[in-house]
Formats: structure tokens, sequence, C-alpha cells
């Protein structure tokens, strides 16, 4: 069976990713279309060996589609209705609809069953909380997890291409003796880093920061974990990593974590220390996995662990999963009857 696949935001960084995820991973399509805001329609993509045009996005780019891959930004809000009107399936990688009750919000590897339950719109959860909630899936499944203390080293790529493109000229101004003011993030990021991702919320914490506790209890189906975040931003192109500490329900040993970890889904473990082995943020790019390395026990508690853990941002963080969650759409069946 093959769909019509429609992509929202087809010129920025994950919507580019998108179709290379398409590509690699031989999603059946049968019609393309690719969709923009007026600023990038006309210009041409190749995929597959055969040149699109982008179009404006209007309620009617979505008739006859099956799937909707809406890349980001508000494009969702003001054409993801029209889309699920006409029977199409949106898959949206905003943070648009994640927390609504009437949308799932699917990891493949965590909550792949949640797809079934689908309204006609599908949320792909926020880069850092993917990438987190792959490696404590199966420490949760072995031993339960009452609390999560996480810090994050988030990659310029989650802010898109200008943020790439921010840090490149930045960086290369700033070892040439000029300058180059900050415009996508708070402050410079070259040679820094910034404790700041998103608008700040309540009690001080960032929206990202929310987001990774809302996120998490939803994906895992458990309001009872206890999430706390300190999200920032660092100078590396397109890998988030994390040091996440957790505090479970009932003893796991390194060992045992470590032998979980390598039996996941979706998981590397990387972790010899002997060989100084570990991830990095360098090394990840371009890969759909979540990397885990570090694995040892909290010095400080009874049943405690430490990880690090880096997955790529634009891949599993968003066009990965959401091409996963796409196949999930097929694999059960669950398209949308064309009005
Ligand atoms: C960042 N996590 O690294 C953000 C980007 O809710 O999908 C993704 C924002 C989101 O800046």
């Amino acid at each position: 069976k093959k769909a019509n696949v429609v992509i929202v935001g087809a010129s920025g960084a994950v919507g580019q990713e998108l179709l290379n995820i398409l590509n690699e991973r031989e999603f059946p399509i049968n019609k393309l279309k690719l969709c923009a805001t007026s600023r990038s329609a006309g210009r041409e993509v190749e995929f597959q060996g055969k040149k699109y045009i982008i179009e404006e996005t209007t309620d009617d780019s979505f008739n006859g589609m099956d799937i909707a891959l809406f890349a980001g930004g508000k494009a969702s809000l003001d054409f993801g209705p029209a889309a699920v009107e006409r029977g199409c399936v949106v898959i949206d990688n905003s943070s648009n609809y994640r927390m609504d009750p009437e949308v799932p919000l699917v990891v493949p590897e965590v909550n792949p069953e949640d797809v079934k339950w689908h309204k006609g719109i599908i949320a792909n959860p926020n880069c850092s909380t993917i990438i987190m909630v792959v490696a404590l899936k199966p420490i949760y499944d072995a031993a339960g997890i009452k609390r999560v203390v996480v810090s994050t080293y988030q990659a310029v790529s989650g802010a898109g291409k200008e943020g790439i493109e921010e840090l490149t000229a930045q960086t290369k101004a700033v070892i040439e003796g000029g300058e180059y003011p900050p415009n996508k993030f708070a402050h410079q990021i070259a040679f820094n880093l910034i404790p700041h991702i998103d608008v700040f919320k309540d009690m001080d914490y960032t929206k990202e920061e929310w987001k990774m506790v809302l996120e998490t209890q939803k994906i895992m189906n458990d309001d009872s974990i206890a999430v706390t975040a300190t999200t920032v931003r660092v100078p590396v192109y397109r890998s988030h990593s994390e040091s996440i500490n957790i505090e479970t329900k009932s003893k796991l040993s390194a060992a045992e974590a470590k032998k979980v970890l390598a039996d996941a889904p979706g998981v590397i473990v990387q972790d010899d220390i002997s060989q100084n082995i570990y991830p990095m943020p360098l090394f990840t790019s371009n890969t759909d996995e979540v990397f885990v390395g570090r694995i040892r026990e909290d010095n400080t508690i009874e049943n405690g662990l430490n990880l690090w853990v880096v997955g790529d941002q634009i891949r599993k963080g968003a066009a990965t999963n959401a091409v996963q969650i796409a196949e999930l759409l097929l694999k059960y069946n669950c398209l949308m009857e064309k009005k």
C-alpha cells in the first residue's frame, strides 16, 4: 500500500531531512507534494530523480492526500484542521498540539500503540524529549522510574538552518577578530554556552524545560515520573547531548542497565571507558539511533543511575521520528477515510 504524502515546511532543515529519510527508509509514496510559505514557493527540489516545485500551502493542498508531515512552526495551526477535514492525517513536529488530550504524542520505540487512537493529528515530541525517553523506556520497564534530573547540551540545529548558519558565521567572525551580533540566540553562541532555550515560564524554568517534564509524562503514560530539567544551548551543529540522573523504583545495577539498554530498540550502547568510548555529538550526526554511554550507578542514593545520552536532533529528534510514525499509520492501517 502506498500513501499520498505532503510535506509542509519543505524548505527548512527538518523539511529537507524528512525528504532524506522518506528516501532512505523507502517509504511507500504514491504522490508527493512539497509545500511551504510564499517565501519559499517556486523553489525546485529533487527527490528520487524527479523535480518538484515547492507550492504555497493552502487549505486545498491537502485534497486527496493521506499523510501531511508538518516540519514545525505555526503552519499546523493555520492548516492542520483543513488537512484533517479533508481526511489527511497530520504528523506535526511543532509544539502546537502536543499536550492536547485528543492528540497522541508518539515515540515509536516507547508508545507505538498510541498512534491507533488519533483523531486526525499526531504530535511529534520535542527533540530533547524524544532522545531522553528512548533511553528511559528500557530502564522504566526493568525497574520503574521515580525521578529524573536532566541537563541538556543542545545543538544549534534546534534553532533551524539559521541557528546553524549563525554558529558558523559567528565562529569565523570571532576568530578573525570581527563582530557577529547574536540573532537567533540571546547571546553569542560561538565559544560559549547559553543556559536558556525558548522563553522563560513558570517557576523560572524555560518552555524547553517544561516540555521535557510534561511530554515525558505523556509519552510514558505515567504522570508520577518526576522530571526536572536544565536545558543549555552549546556550540555543536546537530546532535543534542543529555546528562541524565535516574532514581529507579527498584535496584538496577549498572551492568543490568547496560544489558537492557543494549537490547532496546533504537538504542546503541557506546560504553567502554578502558578505550575512551562514549557517545559524542560530533560522531552521532546523521544517524537515527540514540547513543548511550557512561552508564554507572549514582553514588549518593540506593537506586540511582547516571547516563550520558546523545542523538541527532534533526533526525531522531524530528524527521526520523515523524517518518516512523507515518510507518506506524500504514502498519496499523489507520489512515483516514476521504470525505
Ligand atoms: C531546540 N528543542 O533545540 C528545540 C527545538 O518544540 O519542537 C525544537 C522545538 C520543538 O531549540
